[in-house]
């Protein structure tokens, strides 16, 4: 069977932003896998009834399903070792560094991209997902998205979360050494997941051409034929 990818859509069918949907969507290039793209809803998830999962990514192909970001990059080393640019992950050593780069993204730096973009988020997602995902994000945040959505606040907590990257991207082009691999698309997701619901830059009201973290973000968006600069942002889809 053609593998399948069940993502989260937006206000738009080409809106697609979700952070997590993007690293399983990257690793397939990486493998050179084409799935196909299946669109769900927050209040609507039938489209995985199938499975034991409430949340996407999901991936189905001949060799199972796999219900998780992280999951899906194992899965993919697991049956499609050597396809397209090789391993995403490694062996079990680079799997518990790997281990560090997914707390370290999601627990550090993802805080400052969703205080970033909050509001933003809110306008790209589909109307009738609007109230579910509001409420349940802000009774975690503990706080409304007016008072969350804070862009001095996001830049402050970036700011300190990119120091590592830079020193890291000072010295190789890509988290992953020499190519790009699963410490990259795990920290791009969040990049791209900002840059398509907003216009807001991560960096400040001017990006330096010559930060290293700038550049690293503009060889990730050319990766795979251009695959994320080249999917629709929602400032350039109508209301
Ligand atoms: N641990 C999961 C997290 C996936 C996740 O939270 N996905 C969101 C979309 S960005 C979702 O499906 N949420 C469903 C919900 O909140 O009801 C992964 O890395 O795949």
């Amino acid at each position: 069977m053609t593998p399948v990818l069940y993502e989260l859509r937006g206000r738009d069918d080409r809106l697609r932003f979700s952070p997590f949907c993007w690293r399983a969507r990257l690793a397939l290039a990486h493998k050179g896998i084409e799935a196909e793209l299946v669109p769900m809803l927050f209040t609507d998830k039938s489209p995985i009834d199938f499975c034991d999962s409430t949340t996407v990514p999901v991936l189905k192909d001949d060799f199972g399903v796999s219900m998780d970001s992280y999951d899906i990059f194992q899965h993919l080393d697991e049956h499609y070792p050597d396809a397209g640019h090789g391993p995403l992950i490694g062996d079990a050593l680079a799997r518990a560094r790997l281990n560090f780069v997914k707390v370290y993204a999601e627990q550090v730096m993802a805080v400052g991209f969703f205080r970033l973009v909050a509001l933003d988020l809110v306008q790209a997602i589909h109307p009738d997902d609007r109230e579910y995902f509001q409420s349940a994000r802000e009774a975690r945040f503990g706080m409304s998205f007016e008072e969350f959505h804070d862009v001095e606040i996001a830049r402050g907590i970036l700011d300190s979360a990119f120091k590592p990257l830079r020193g890291l991207l000072g010295n190789q082009p890509f988290m992953d050494g020499e190519s790009p691999a699963a410490a990259d698309y795990l920290i791009f997701g969040f990049f791209i997941w900002a840059h398509i619901v907003s216009d807001t830059s991560p960096f400040g009201e001017t990006e330096d051409p010559a930060d290293p973290l700038v550049q690293w973000r503009e060889r990730m968006m050319d990766l795979h034929d251009g695959m994320a600069r080249k999917s629709p942002r929602a400032s350039e889809i109508p209301q």
